[in-house]
């Protein structure tokens, strides 16, 4: 009865993401005339709000506008900082209520929406100014209605949460995983769902995508007094990550199955664990205690609590320690947003790890085929001018026959060909493309040797 209330009242509500939502169609159905819209969103995001990135109630994700949304904040930005922002991106997933945008408004002085119940799921994007130096801005992503009472039994739910999470994990630099208390249930749901996309993480690194998310546990509403419940929590975390992984390590050899034996065996789910730091001495864990937000639910003693304030700030400057002295390098918006876009495809693709190489490959043709067009263009730049010489002008003045006008031809490319072959050797380097570097150095020798046979024929007919 209650949850069917639930539902209906959910079906009834509209809130901005609603609008946006909209205004996101609109644009894909016409951006030619709704070009502005996308300017509009990074607006709004630069004036402090937050955007929703992912409608986590159809699990979809609007590359298309996200993308137009996030080159244009990167313009704004670019218009303050007078070059392109550096970023740390930083998300925060657990169950519905279970305070994390509380946390994030206390971290950062941000104004996400907190209620108990919510109407929407899905993911926002807020940025905030970062204090350090090492990066301009921090992007925060934060999830709305993972493991929400009213869509218990749901079709589809399951899996819409689950790409919530995946969506949360995979393109960040940290994510904070929330628990109510120490006896929130769900949060045990919650946590294979986190190791599955910490892993899919390390398979990405592993290709040459960005660092694994470093992921940290916060418990809120603990007693943090009683340090032995803590150590024991802290032990129930470990005992619970460990099952996870196993249930996970279950699914792995599934799909190694599915693939058949050319599909390469992941990284192991136990050694993502061995990256997590816990230690009793809670300054060195990555497992973090919270007492309560507030000194007492009774008036006039529900005042904001010093102890969690403090702890917040510690939290925040222990993810900024551990995230920097992990070899990190900050990302630029620009590649940050492509990042995020091949993370939805490789999502949204039933086998990842293949979806990553492609991804990848893909990249590499686009690479070789701007160099190629490049030297090609300049081929016929040059032939055209040497063309538009007339003939007889040129064999008498210059007394050029055809082997000079192949080599004044020739000459005048050589210059751009070295370069553009400097281009592909240099991108080749790049771990990710290493696979293909002896299949893609051929295709580009064959490419340059084609152009000049095609040219010097062309140059031969000339005279
Ligand atoms: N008692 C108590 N309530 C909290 C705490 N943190 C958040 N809340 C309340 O829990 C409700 C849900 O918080 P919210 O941050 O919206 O949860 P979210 O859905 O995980 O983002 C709000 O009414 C908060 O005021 C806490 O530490 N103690
Ligand atoms: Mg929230």
């Amino acid at each position: 009865m209650y949850y069917r209330a639930k539902g209906e009242h959910v079906d009834q509500m509209l809130g901005l993401e609603h609008l946006w939502r909209e205004l996101s169609h609109m644009f894909a159905a016409d951006p030619s005339t709704n070009g502005d819209l996308p300017m509009l969103a990074a607006q709004h995001l630069v004036d402090g709000f937050p955007l929703e990135i992912l409608d986590g109630d159809v699990a979809m994700f609007h590359k298309l506008w996200v993308e137009r949304v996030l080159v244009e904040l990167n313009k704004c930005l670019h218009a303050v900082l007078e070059r392109d922002p550096k970023v740390l991106v930083l998300s925060i997933i657990g169950v519905q209520s279970s305070g994390k945008s509380t946390l994030l408004n206390l971290m950062f002085g941000t104004q996400l929406k907190t209620s108990a119940g919510k109407c929407t799921r899905g993911v926002y994007l807020q940025v905030v100014k970062s204090e350090w130096s090492d990066y301009d801005y921090v992007l925060l992503l934060d999830t709305e209605g993972i493991r929400a009472p009213e869509y218990f039994g749901l079709k589809g739910a399951q899996s819409h949460d689950n790409r919530l999470a995946t969506f949360t994990v995979l393109p960040v630099d940290a994510c904070i995983v929330m628990a109510a208390n120490e006896e929130d249930s769900g949060f045990k749901e919650v946590l294979p769902m986190v190791m599955l996309a910490s892993k899919k993480s390390a398979m990405a690194e592993e290709h040459g995508g960005q660092m694994q998310a470093k992921l940290f546990f916060v418990y809120r509403s603990v007693d943090t007094n009683d340090t032995k419940k803590l150590l024991m929590n802290q032990r129930k975390l470990q005992e619970d990550l460990r099952q996870a992984s196993l249930e996970i390590a279950n699914l792995q050899i599934n799909e190694v199955e599915e693939g058949g034996p050319q599909v390469r065996q992941p990284p192991s789910t136990l050694d993502s664990l061995q990256k997590f730091r816990i230690d009793s001495d809670e300054e060195k864990s990555d497992v973090k205690f919270f007492g309560n937000l507030k000194k007492s639910n009774v008036p006039p003693f529900d005042v904001p609590d010093d102890e969690y304030g403090n702890k917040v700030v510690k939290l925040r400057k222990y993810i900024n320690n551990r995230v920097l002295h992990g070899g990190w390098e900050s990302h630029g918006l620009k590649a940050w947003t492509k990042y995020l876009c091949m993370v939805w495809d490789c999502i949204a693709d039933a086998n990842f790890l293949n979806r990553i190489e492609y991804a990848h490959y893909l990249e590499l043709l686009t690479e070789l085929g701007r160099c190629q067009l490049i030297v090609g263009r300049k081929w016929l730049e040059e032939f055209k001018i040497l063309e538009g010489t007339p003939q007889g002008a040129i064999r008498s003045n210059l007394e050029m026959s055809t082997t000079v006008l192949m080599q004044t031809l020739e000459s005048k490319v050589e210059d751009t060909i070295k370069e553009e072959t400097r281009e592909v050797d240099k991108f080749l380097q790049q771990k990710q493309y290493q696979k293909w570097k002896v299949e893609a150095t051929s295709r580009w020798d064959d490419f340059c040797s084609g152009q000049k046979r095609h040219w010097m024929k062309c140059a031969g007919e000339l005279v």
